[in-house]
């Protein structure tokens, strides 16, 4: 009994400290309107292993250079691979957190006219 108290209490633990990392902001921000972006960010509040990174326009998929690679980071970017025409954007993640669980996330912005 005291044992499955203590290993009770070292997973609540280790579940505190190693909670998952998410996104903390994003460039450009959801739903915004901007000057064809440079660069596409994402600043995690935790090391975060991105796995996939899309980007797709109104004609599909657009090629992007991933500025790091599969290692975790906090601030991740991503550069399209030609300048963002005026349309509308959503970007697609998918990552692995430091405590092994699996994330994803998406946000759509405007470049305008
Ligand atoms: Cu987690």
């Amino acid at each position: 009994m005291k044992t499955s108290i203590l290993a009770a209490a070292f997973a609540l633990t280790a579940t505190f400290v190693l909670a998952h990392a998410k996104p903390a902001t994003m460039t450009p921000e959801d739903g915004s309107t901007v000057t064809a972006p440079e660069v596409i960010a994402i600043h995690f509040d935790a090391p975060m292993r991105v796995t996939a990174f899309t980007l797709t326009g109104p004609d599909g998929d657009i090629a992007v250079t991933r500025t790091v690679g599969m290692e975790p980071v906090t601030q991740f970017d991503a550069a399209p691979g030609s300048p963002l025409l005026p349309a509308d954007y959503t970007v697609e993640w998918r990552g692995m957190s430091q405590d092994g669980h699996p994330m994803q996330g998406s946000f759509a912005f405007a470049v305008a006219d």
